[in-house]
């Protein structure tokens, strides 16, 4: 096939037109793909990959065993596949998978469609950014959505663009917010009965997080609801209800740039038909400016699909002092106890607590740490408050202006986990926690809010708290918090957990690999060098009867640019952007 390479032009008819004329062939192909109904179903159907986290609830788990912990040392790649470009920095993609084509979005919001047997490029789009962006934490996308005949991304000038999938071309492209302001896109959105529903990006620049809904077919917003308390919500254009009440957990007029933005996108449970969405930190990071648990910010939030309506909230750190943006994934579980089957559903929050949640009621069921080092609180309580100890929050600053008093916080801001997804294996009953071990010397200083500049009002660097290791894979009972096993990697670990029915559980590291590991006692198994960083997230597929698995190579993300005395020790890392597609030899 003809590879074709698409700018954004904004001439979306005039491309139209051309297709037809010059390339007739892809006009022929069929218009229709994965509806709904599949994409619901998406976790029980192993021949494809449909969603962000294999799955709505994000479990990443594929019941495939044809690789498994006694073969996969055989494991080798089948072919690769470049994203080319003059830059390439960060790759932290989870690719999607549907017939014979796989779709994987790149660095500096970039799209690629590539053959699934051969990793011939369909086509490539690239969106052409402005000067004027502001990714906090590098040019990275986390992955697009698939439905019928679109793919659809987010692109770090805000925006949501719709592409034909066979083509590349864009169907429609709407503006998100205001990338001036300091919004971007870098989460993957997800399709929920027709409806696209995403957050936002820029919490580190004064933003309002939002969580809204268009109409897939048009990209008509349907609804939109902030997670900052005082600021109103719609739905069909209409208000649909302040969030919150205005004043109840912020002073002044701070709630009006508050944070809170909800950068990873979210999880959903039909058995609940709930969303579930992490929240940001609040803004400014100097916690002394704004008194108060400064809602919904470092937060899960429920959202009902249908009316963009929080159904319940639970804050993992109330009145945030160190950037633990609660973003996290939350991923719905089930387990049973004394017989019954409680809807459960768990987080590996920034702030070094892995918790349990009633995913029905947002009910607290346990908060345990899954680092070596908490210095915030010492634990929660039975109602799930945090146990804070006071003199490890950074002070305020002076009133002559100069810093406050300086403390060391762990984890870091970058988190005992940061953005990378976690797993939950269906086979083990564990979850597999791609964590960090590092601290930091963190300070306030004065701000203010101005437009599009950075909104921090605190000060950092970053450590390791050891010198062999700062990466920690963890396999966590959810039952108990326990950790069943750990693997200890030098770089700190950035990117996505896969477990699959073969007892296996799949990650990258910064020095090049995809690993295998044994999810029952972590022995590792397998490993490969990629030529560049691993910060994308694997997924695996049946195709032709025999199962593949698929990682993005590229390093990059907020680790060399934020990571103080962390960065200078990753810094010698080569970039790279390449697709890596894996099988069992024949
Ligand atoms: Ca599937
Ligand atoms: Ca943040």
């Amino acid at each position: 096939m003809t590879k074709a390479k698409w700018l954004n032009t904004g001439l979306v008819a005039g491309a139209a037109l051309w297709m037809a004329g010059a390339l007739p062939a892809m006009a022929q192909a069929p218009a229709t793909g994965p509806m709904d109904a599949d994409i619901m179903n998406d976790e029980a159907t192993p021949g494809d990959v449909l969603t962000y986290g294999m799955g709505h609830k994000g479990q990443r788990f594929s019941p495939l065993d044809k690789i498994h912990a006694g073969n996969v040392k055989s494991l080798v790649p089948a072919f690769t596949a470049s994203l080319g470009g003059e830059k390439q920095r960060g790759q932290e993609s989870q690719p999607l998978v549907y017939d014979g084509t796989i779709y994987v979005t790149g660095s500096y919001s970039r799209v690629f469609a590539f053959d699934s047997r051969t990793g011939a490029e369909k086509w490539q789009y690239d969106a052409r950014l402005p000067d004027g962006i502001m990714p906090c934490c590098d040019v990275v996308n986390r992955g697009a959505a698939i439905h019928g005949d679109k793919i659809i991304f987010g692109t770090l000038d805000a925006h949501l663009i719709a592409l034909n999938r066979n083509t590349g071309r864009v169907i429609w492209n709407k503006t998100m917010a205001d990338y001036s302001a300091g919004y971007s896109f870098t989460a993957a959105p997800m399709i929920i009965n027709g409806k696209v529903i995403y957050g936002n990006s820029g919490g580190e620049f004064g933003v309002v997080g939002k969580v809204e809904a268009r109409d897939v077919e048009t990209g008509e917003l349907i609804w939109s609801r902030p997670t900052i308390e005082g600021h109103m919500g719609s739905l069909k254009g209409a208000d649909n209800g302040i969030t919150g009440t205005t004043n109840a957990s912020w002073q002044g007029d701070q709630w009006k740039n508050g944070g809170g933005a909800t950068w990873l996108g979210g999880t959903y449970d039909p058995d609940t038909n709930l969303i579930y969405m992490g929240t940001g930190n609040p803004s400014p990071w100097n916690s002394h400016l704004r008194p108060g648990n400064n809602l919904y910010t470092a937060s899960t939030l429920a959202i009902d699909p249908d009316t963009g309506v929080i159904k319940w909230h639970y804050q993992t750190t109330p009145h945030d002092g160190w950037d633990f943006d609660g973003v996290n994934e939350f991923i719905p579980f089930d387990h049973t106890v004394n017989g019954k089957v409680m809807k459960l559903g768990a987080k590996a929050d920034r702030n070094g607590f892995f918790f349990v949640l009633d995913r029905t009621n947002g009910k607290f069921v346990s908060a345990t740490p899954f680092v070596s080092k908490v210095t915030w609180a010492s634990g929660y309580d039975k109602a799930g408050k945090p146990i804070t100890i006071p003199a490890n929050r950074p002070g305020a600053p002076n009133a002559d202006g100069t810093k406050g008093t300086v403390v060391f916080a762990a984890p870091s801001f970058l988190g005992g986990k940061n953005w990378m997804p976690m797993a939950y294996s269906k086979q083990t009953s564990m979850f597999y926690v791609p964590s960090n071990e590092w601290g930091m010397d963190i300070w306030n200083e004065p701000i203010a809010y101005k437009k599009g500049a950075a909104y921090l009002g605190a000060g950092f660097t970053i450590k390791p708290l050891y010198d062999d290791h700062i990466g920690v894979l963890r396999a966590i009972d959810p039952a108990t918090g326990k950790i069943a096993w750990e693997y200890k990697n030098k770089a700190p670990l950035w990117g996505g957990v896969l477990a699959t029915g073969g007892n296996l559980v799949f990650t990258g590291t910064p020095e090049g690999y995809l690993k295998a590991f044994d999810a029952k006692t972590g022995t590792e198994l397998w490993k490969f060098n990629t030529g560049s960083g691993v910060v994308g997230t694997p997924v695996t597929w049946e195709q032709d009867g025999e199962q593949y698995v698929a990682v993005m190579s590229g390093w990059g993300g907020a680790v060399p640019l934020w990571g103080g005395e962390v960065a200078k020790s990753v810094q010698n890392i080569n970039q790279g952007g390449m697709l890596w597609v894996f099988k069992m030899p024949k």
